[in-house]
């Protein structure tokens, strides 16, 4: 089946690509201003092709990496109480749906409160979203998705989720830590100037806690986040022809608590160098030399709300588990 860059994959999913959508010349570009800058870096974005969705799922099923399950038992919990708050039919919009497995909780929700429903999930990865609402699509009859397979930035700033329906707008997983705090208030301003006053953004973070236990979570003892995170060394050897040689590079992940984020690379056993044709970049890494991979900021929820104040939004109501280590904020377009 041919996909165009906007069209109806099926009579109740229609699928917008980003008219940019991640070429590899991006990835290669992107590569390159990482790798010749110091420290070396590169963006947890890339972590996301199939193999990366895939091993992300599998995180998501590990004892130490609680945030997923914390999440869902909070939805399960609360799901209709929020959707409850908007008292009229919503739309859901949802920035970096993934498998949507969460989701479906609020759809749930939604769906017991009105007989048909509008879906608007953002992906970076078009084949997780097809995947993703084909499955909804299957599953909910009186359910219409409509997705955009591409980068949050330019689709928020093309306002193209601007609508006049009643929106409830979901961000969860913790997604909000990946960007540096600059990003993340540009994000939710961005994400607020497409809602109208009275729309709702329902966000979900990780709190801070204890290093021991952060740093559990994103080096688990059975070695899927660190295989996680050298798949983006084997895709810049898939896609890019490079010849990174995954042994002689060891995963490392530590809580920066004046940063107030988990910090995770990939570190240089010995000295090598590593060329990356279409990337037009070689580099030679000394013993010990990082590449910073991802950065998960963590949140207590008084930081949320004023992250939220500054951005057009009020608190409406925020839920955390009995353990206090995670929570859901509804926010409302001010
Ligand atoms: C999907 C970005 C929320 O940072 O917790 C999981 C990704 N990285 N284990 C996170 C991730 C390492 C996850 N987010």
């Amino acid at each position: 089946m041919t996909r165009t860059t906007t069209g109806a994959v099926t009579e109740r999913f229609v699928l917008h690509r980003d008219p940019h959508p991640l070429r590899v010349a991006t990835f290669a570009e992107d590569v390159r201003a990482g790798l010749e800058a110091r420290p070396y870096q590169l963006s947890p974005k890339y972590f996301y092709d199939d193999l990366g969705s895939a091993l992300f799922e599998a995180i998501t099923r590990l004892p130490e990496y609680y945030l997923t399950r914390v999440e869902r038992d909070l939805l399960a919990t609360y799901g209709r109480e929020i959707v409850g708050a908007f008292g009229e039919p919503i739309a859901i919009v949802e920035l970096g749906s993934g498998s949507a497995a969460k989701t479906r909780l609020v759809l749930d929700a939604a769906l017991e409160r009105q007989r048909t429903l509008v879906y608007r999930p953002v992906d970076i990865s078009a084949d997780a979203l097809i995947e993703s609402s084909l499955a909804l699509t299957a599953a909910y009859p009186a359910l219409r998705v409509e997705a955009y397979a591409g980068d949050y930035f330019p689709m928020l700033r093309a306002r193209r989720l601007a609508s006049t329906d009643r929106v409830l707008a979901l961000f969860l997983g913790s997604n909000v830590g990946n960007f540096e705090p600059p990003d993340a208030r540009e994000l939710l301003t961005l994400l607020a100037s497409s809602l109208r006053p009275g729309d709702g953004l329902l966000i979900g973070y990780d709190l801070k806690k204890d290093r021991s236990i952060l740093e559990l979570a994103y080096d688990d003892p059975t070695g899927v986040t660190a295989a996680f995170n050298k798949n983006v060394l084997a895709r810049m050897n898939r896609e890019l022809g490079a010849d990174f040689d995954l042994d002689a590079f060891r995963f490392r992940a530590n809580w920066d608590d004046a940063g107030g984020a988990v910090r995770s690379y990939l570190v240089a056993e010995r000295a090598q160098r590593v060329r990356i044709p279409l990337a037009e970049v070689k580099v030679d890494f000394s013993r010990g030399d990082a590449i910073h991979t991802e950065s998960s900021y963590k949140f207590s929820r008084d930081e949320i709300v004023a992250l939220a104040s500054r951005s057009g939004y009020t608190e409406r109501v925020t839920y955390t588990d009995a353990g206090g280590r995670y929570a859901l904020s509804l926010l409302i377009v001010a």
